[in-house]
């Protein structure tokens, strides 16, 4: 797919504020720090519409981005980057409020047609990881695992933590699972050709 247009539209903090158009979202979610606002960016070409950062936390809130296909009979579509969960150096109270936020956001949101799950290549799937992977295939949401950070691997690395990876969400009707790296743009055209089929079908 390509994208005319891609423009940062809203953030959101409550589910009450989420877009009423009616136009489809893929949610990027993840642990802190993963790569989900860099892997939003390297889709894009964009080097800075999303915020990225070194410290974890970087993304407090339900960021919303309208991107435009070129394809003149295509819809828009929006890109929803997600804060991270899993990251211990924010307060109890804040942790709540993100993850209460974005338990809400998946199971008020009508328009998401698909989560972008994201997880370190480095180590695959945490506890954490595996407990969202559940709850969003239990929600029967449309679940793609892209692991990133991929340029940190060896091929031999990558094609051993694949099976690993495989291996640990055998259990849940994930759709794919599939590498990237936002650094080398590793795996872009395997994730867009991904993004296509949930926002088409
Ligand atoms: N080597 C490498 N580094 C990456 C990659 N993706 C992200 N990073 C680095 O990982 C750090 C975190 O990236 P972000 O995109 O801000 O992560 P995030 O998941 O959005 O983080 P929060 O918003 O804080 O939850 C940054 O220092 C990035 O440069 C990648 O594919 N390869
Ligand atoms: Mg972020």
């Amino acid at each position: 797919m390509v994208i005319r247009d891609a423009e940062f539209a809203m953030s959101v903090a409550h589910a009450a504020q989420l877009p009423k158009d009616g136009l489809p979202q893929i949610a990027f979610c993840g642990r802190s720090n993963v790569g989900k606002s860099s892997l939003i960016n390297s889709l894009l070409n964009r080097r800075h519409l999303a915020k990225t950062s070194n410290t974890p936390g970087k993304t407090r809130l339900l960021n919303f981005f309208r991107l435009v296909p070129a394809d003149s009979v295509a819809r828009p579509f929006y890109f929803v980057d997600l804060p991270g969960y899993g990251f211990a150096k924010v307060s109890q109270t804040e942790r709540e409020y993100w993850r209460r936020l974005i338990e809400s956001y998946f199971q008020t949101s009508k328009q998401l047609c698909g989560a972008i799950s994201i997880i370190d290549s480095r180590h695959g799937p945490l506890e954490s990881d595996l407990e969202l992977l559940a709850w969003l295939t239990e929600l029967r949401q449309r679940v793609v695992v892209v692991a990133t950070k991929a340029d940190k691997l060896s091929n031999k690395q990558r094609a051993e933590r694949k099976r690993e990876i495989a291996a640990s969400i055998a259990h849940l009707p994930i759709v794919e699972v599939m590498f990237y790296s936002s650094v080398t743009a590793l795996g872009r055209r395997e994730l867009w050709q991904c993004v296509n089929e949930l926002v088409g079908g």
